[in-house]
């Protein structure tokens, strides 16, 4: 903006304690100038602007920060604690109350402390890491600023990130196996009468008439063979492209449990301890994973059939469940058709129609009304005598399947090997 304050000048001065002056060192400074070219070019066009939620103190402290970073006088030590302030001061209003309750304003300030602290960390090229880190955060608490720019700043940074460590030659004598664990060998034999039907590519048309419709759920086959996931991904290829990301994690083996609960790690610390470590059970399961992660986005696509939904294609949610052999997701419905599309592994499934709700016990309390209290493979018949009547589908869910779940429908899975699936939840 003319007559703006310029981001790339030169440091006019120093903080008292803090001699580093805000010009990067000299193997810093192509990412540095990458990373300049991704922000306005003066600091009015950061657009440091709130709503009445925000105290005007932090927006203060906001416009200080920003005018260390653009060459107001001051140092890097000065701006990241800066920026730590707001950090602390906004992740306080994100975390009280009811997430829905969040005022977006404080989940922007939230992500312009996480711009601001991710440029700090990597000016000299040192904590690059540690900036994907909070860039992360900021995807996942904050609200979209500068046209995803937290996004943009991580794909910049990923190429300057440390390489994992290699052992040094003669300090193995073998390659290590890995250590992935086995999937299952008992694998349930599906009864007749309970198994879904199974299509190769019917038209448009008929899934609409036989299947749609009439809300009856069906296995798809060869409709996603040509996505890249099917033959690009691994447990190696996931760590490769998403390992340094940080991602809400479900720890534990199902979120009925007692010890349920979430938690934010790497995909990389993810993979080393649930799915390569026997005595963990965690869940990746989340719907935000695929707009953080663009390189995985790109090996999917989304399943022809949703065009026959009233919404637009943006309003699709598109879901990833990453998890060891043994995950279980409860038997549970959702307010939405769903496609369940099988990449990696195999997954065992029951499935019950609305009709049989009674049957299931759903939970009474209003956040687990949508979850019953059966659990299925071993359920408590003297508890839940009428579930022993109720009819379900069952079906093994093998890479390249695409399971139809109608809007309502009860569904119970446990996968049976490493597994990873991709849901789409469409109307
Ligand atoms: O794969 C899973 O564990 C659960 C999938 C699911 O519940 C869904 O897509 O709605």
């Amino acid at each position: 903006m003319p007559g703006g304050k310029e981001l790339s000048g030169p440091a006019q001065g120093s903080g008292a304690q803090s001699p580093t002056p805000l010009v990067p060192a000299p193997s810093a400074s192509t990412l540095w100038a990458d990373l300049q070219a991704l922000l306005p070019r003066t600091r009015e066009g950061l657009q440091l602007d709130f709503g009445e939620a925000v105290e005007s103190s932090v927006v203060l402290l906001l416009q200080q920060t920003a005018d260390l970073l653009y060459g107001e006088g001051g140092s890097l030590n000065s701006c990241l604690r800066l920026s730590e302030i707001v950090l602390d001061y906004s992740w306080e209003k994100l975390n009280i109350g009811k997430w829905r309750d969040v005022d977006k304003e404080w989940r922007r300030v939230y992500a312009y402390g996480c711009l601001f602290k991710a440029l700090c960390l990597c000016h000299d090229g040192g904590a690059v890491a540690e900036a994907v880190r909070t860039c992360d955060l900021g995807l996942l608490m904050g609200a979209s600023i500068l046209d995803n720019v937290l996004a943009r700043v991580i794909g910049v940074l990923q190429p300057h990130l440390p390489r994992p460590k290699r052992p040094m030659a003669g300090d193995v004598k073998e390659p290590l196996p890995k250590k992935i664990r086995p999937g299952s060998e008992d694998v349930p034999a599906i009864k007749a009468p309970e198994r879904i039907v199974r299509l190769r590519c019917p038209s448009l048309e008929y899934f609409r008439d036989n299947f749609l419709l009439p809300q009856k759920p069906v296995i798809l086959e060869g409709v996603v063979d040509h996505w890249p996931c099917m033959k690009k991904w691994s447990v190696e290829y996931i760590r490769r492209v998403a390992g340094s990301r940080t991602v809400p994690v479900e720890v534990g083996s199902r979120y009925t449990d007692e010890e349920w609960s979430q938690t934010l790690m790497s995909v990389d610390d993810f993979i080393s301890q649930y799915i390569e470590n026997e005595n963990h059970t965690g869940y990746l399961a989340q719907h935000q994973l695929f707009d953080q992660i663009p390189e995985l986005k790109q090996d999917i696509g989304i399943p022809d059939y949703c065009c026959l939904g009233k919404g637009e294609e943006d309003d699709i949610t598109v879901n990833a469940w990453f998890g060891p052999a043994g995950t279980i997701s409860p038997l549970h419905q959702d307010p939405q058709q769903n496609f369940l599309v099988q990449v990696l592994g195999r997954k065992y499934l029951h499935l019950y129609s609305p009709a049989q709700s009674e049957k299931l016990y759903p939970h009474e309390g209003h956040l687990l009304h949508n979850t019953s209290q059966v659990d299925v493979e071993e359920p408590d018949l003297a508890s839940f005598p009428q579930f022993e009547t109720a009819e379900a589908q069952t079906c093994i869910l093998s890479p390249g399947q695409v399971l139809f779940i109608p809007v309502q429908y009860w569904h119970y899975v446990r996968a049976l090997d490493t597994s990873f699936s991709v849901s789409f939840w469409w109307s």
